[in-house]
């Protein structure tokens, strides 16, 4: 199945990646510049050498094309996987009043004492997000990320672009057009105070041939263990998203990938993996009757057929 193009990258950094140095001080090994094709007609590409949440993938996929960026619609999801920055910027702020959560994210590995009181101050900052919108307002968004870039793009004339309807709209009229182009990179947004961090999925294009839309993503930088599964998993939901949209059968998603790395705290556990065998690959079904890709919700998103191999816990690079 197409989940072999993925071991297959694993493998060849294990044998052949560089030993590299990183923002995070973990160590990689590192390659720069790989390509893995997924035909998306032989099944939904969602590993079953490990355990991926596609329940996450799925509700963050739907918040990026909402346009939304704040924390609360992912919480309202049971969706944690963006608190820290915006937590962050709480602790930080003069309204906080708490016990000192600075370096929170190193602390809590290291100190179980702190990370007692760091789980209580994080649990009551979502339950505010939560419960008051105001407070949501100012201490959930994310500022400039995926939602913004793609659905609110700030041009220097002062208008707001929406490059999904209008990558959209020309699927739909202009199928062979060679610039149907999505790019999330704003080089004047990824200073730190403007975004919680860069992207990583910098740009994707579309490409329609024979009743089929395909989508090619070039990712800059691949956490392969942790991150890569869920980036794959989300850009194919995407593509099956845009092409019941459009009308169109799925063809393939393309992984384009520049710093493709495998953090060395997880190198015992991508060789785990790499001892297990493949089974054969989920499936999708999406309900969108009268629906645009703006208003699909998490159950009109089925996943079939999913039999993974346990999940394999790693250390997050931080
Ligand atoms: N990373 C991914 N996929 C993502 C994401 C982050 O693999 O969707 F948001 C990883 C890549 C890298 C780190 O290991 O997170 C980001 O660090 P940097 O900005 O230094 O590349």
């Amino acid at each position: 199945t197409s989940e072999k193009t993925y071991l297959d990258m694993c493998r060849y950094i294990m044998d052949h990646g560089e030993r590299k140095g990183d923002r995070t001080g973990t160590g990689t090994l590192s390659t720069f510049g790989y390509q893995m094709r997924f035909d998306l007609s032989e099944g939904f590409p969602l590993l079953t050498t490990k355990k991926v949440p596609f329940r996450l993938i799925k509700s963050e996929l739907l918040w990026f094309l909402k346009g939304d960026t704040n924390i609360r619609y992912l919480l309202q999801h049971n969706n944690n996987i963006w608190n820290e920055w915006p937590f962050k910027r709480w602790i930080e702020s003069s309204d906080y009043k708490g016990p000192d959560m600075t370096n929170f994210g190193i602390r809590s590995q290291q100190d179980e004492g702190f990370n007692e009181q760091y789980k209580e101050q994080m649990d009551k900052f979502k339950e505010r997000i939560l419960a008051d919108e105001s407070f949501a307002h100012t201490y959930g968004d994310l500022g400039n990320v995926y939602g913004k870039q793609w659905r609110n793009w700030e041009s220097s004339q002062g208008e707001w672009i929406d490059q999904i309807q209008q990558v959209i709209q020309d699927i739909k009229t202009k199928p062979d057009s060679r610039r149907l182009i999505v790019s999330a990179w704003n080089p004047e947004d990824i200073a730190p105070e403007r975004a919680a961090l860069p992207p990583c999925h910098v740009l994707f294009q579309f490409y329609v041939v024979n009743g089929k839309l395909s989508c090619q993503l070039y990712q800059r930088s691949g956490d392969v263990f942790l991150g890569v599964p869920f980036n794959i998993a989300s850009y194919a939901l995407l593509t099956h998203l845009i092409a019941e949209e459009c009308g169109l059968e799925v063809g393939e998603f393309i992984h384009t990938l520049g710093d493709a790395h495998i953090y060395t705290n997880h190198v015992e556990q991508v060789k785990t993996q790499l001892a297990r065998e493949m089974k054969p690959l989920p499936s999708i079904s999406i309900n969108m009757e009268g629906k645009s890709v703006f208003e699909v919700e998490t159950d009109d998103i089925e996943l079939n057929g999913y039999d993974p191999h346990p999940r394999i816990k790693a250390p997050v690079a931080v």
